[in-house]
């Protein structure tokens, strides 16, 4: 893990344009700060898939259009704040299925297994830690079909080249006839973009600066974190929200347990994340290339988030 980490981060810092990959913003401290954001009001993206699944479970349910026993397997389950209305409304029908959350967070899947056993005692829950993929190869070998979930708009931090990477791996690992359930922020008034991610709380600084404690601390380096600054935009053309780390004067860091030093001059950008936004025709194409079908898109009142439902 720490050799993956060292490597990434040296290949980022040490290349033209710097960057680092936004997957290391979740270390522990990174993890709560992220639940931060979420809480903010100005991040949309929570509320809207929350209503989402709150208000459309049963639409939701009939249009996978099982028979009988299915299994629901949840990517990077978290603390399933939003998927637990889904739950609740499958369990208090009587649908006949097992939850399969996986995380590659022990905590959190401890915590979800937990509150779940609290809330709904007679929900069938076989929480799992570790690959995706291992564990999706796995399920293949159920006899009953599957609803994958994929939600929160992770997909978002994909390039585009590694979201159809990653769709293409879906698919492999589902069956003919099962469905993705999976959460896309939509293109929207730029204002309402900007403002969730340059929050004015400097939340979303600190998730961002948090990268560069964190590589203080597993790589021994020096990073003086009051000489960096955070900015991001979003450009309503192509949908993109770019994240960076602004530093603020010429210095040098050293990486100590690699051995490395790393330049940086005055006002360089290291660019940390993408957030990307899609507009519904976009969402068919991935779809298509993935080779799955798009059955509904279940959108919020205000259009800005969609759980698109898609059958392999
Ligand atoms: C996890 N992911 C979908 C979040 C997003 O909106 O791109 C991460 C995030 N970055 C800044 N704010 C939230």
């Amino acid at each position: 893990m720490t050799d993956n980490f060292a490597n990434d981060v040296l290949k980022g810092l040490t290349a033209k344009n710097k960057h680092l990959p936004s997957k290391y913003f979740y270390d522990d401290n990174g993890s709560r700060i992220f639940q931060e954001i979420m809480n903010m009001p100005e991040y949309y993206p929570t509320n809207a898939e929350f209503e989402i699944l709150s208000m459309q479970s049963k639409q939701i349910f009939e249009a996978l259009k099982f028979s009988g026993p299915f299994n629901i397997v949840e990517l990077g389950a978290g603390d399933g704040f939003k998927t637990f209305k889904l739950l609740e409304y499958l369990v208090q029908n009587d649908v006949d299925f097992h939850y399969v959350p996986i995380d590659i967070s022990q905590e959190a899947i401890d915590i979800l297994t937990q509150r779940l056993k609290e809330k709904l005692p007679s929900l069938k829950i076989h929480p799992k830690v570790g690959d995706y993929f291992e564990i999706l190869k796995e399920n293949k070998q159920s006899d009953y079909p599957s609803l994958l979930l994929f939600l929160g708009g992770n997909i978002g931090n994909y390039l585009e080249e590694r979201a159809k990477e990653l769709l293409q791996l879906f698919n492999e690992n589902m069956k003919t006839g099962d469905k993705l359930l999976i959460g896309f922020d939509l293109k929207k008034n730029p204002i309402i973009i900007h403002n969730a991610y340059y929050d004015k709380h400097g939340i979303t600084k600190r998730f961002n600066l948090n990268l560069l404690i964190r590589i203080n601390r597993e790589l021994d380096a020096d990073f003086k974190i009051d000489d960096f600054d955070f900015y991001c935009y979003y450009n309503p053309t192509t949908g993109n929200v770019k994240s960076y780390i602004v530093s603020l004067r010429k210095q040098t860091v050293h990486l100590k347990a690699i051995n490395e030093v790393i330049h940086l001059d005055y006002d360089e950008l290291i660019w940390t994340e993408l957030s990307k936004k899609y507009a519904l025709e976009e969402i068919s194409e991935l779809a298509n290339h993935a080779e799955f079908t798009v059955e509904n898109n279940f959108l919020d009142c205000k259009h800005y988030f969609t759980d698109s439902l898609w059958t392999k």
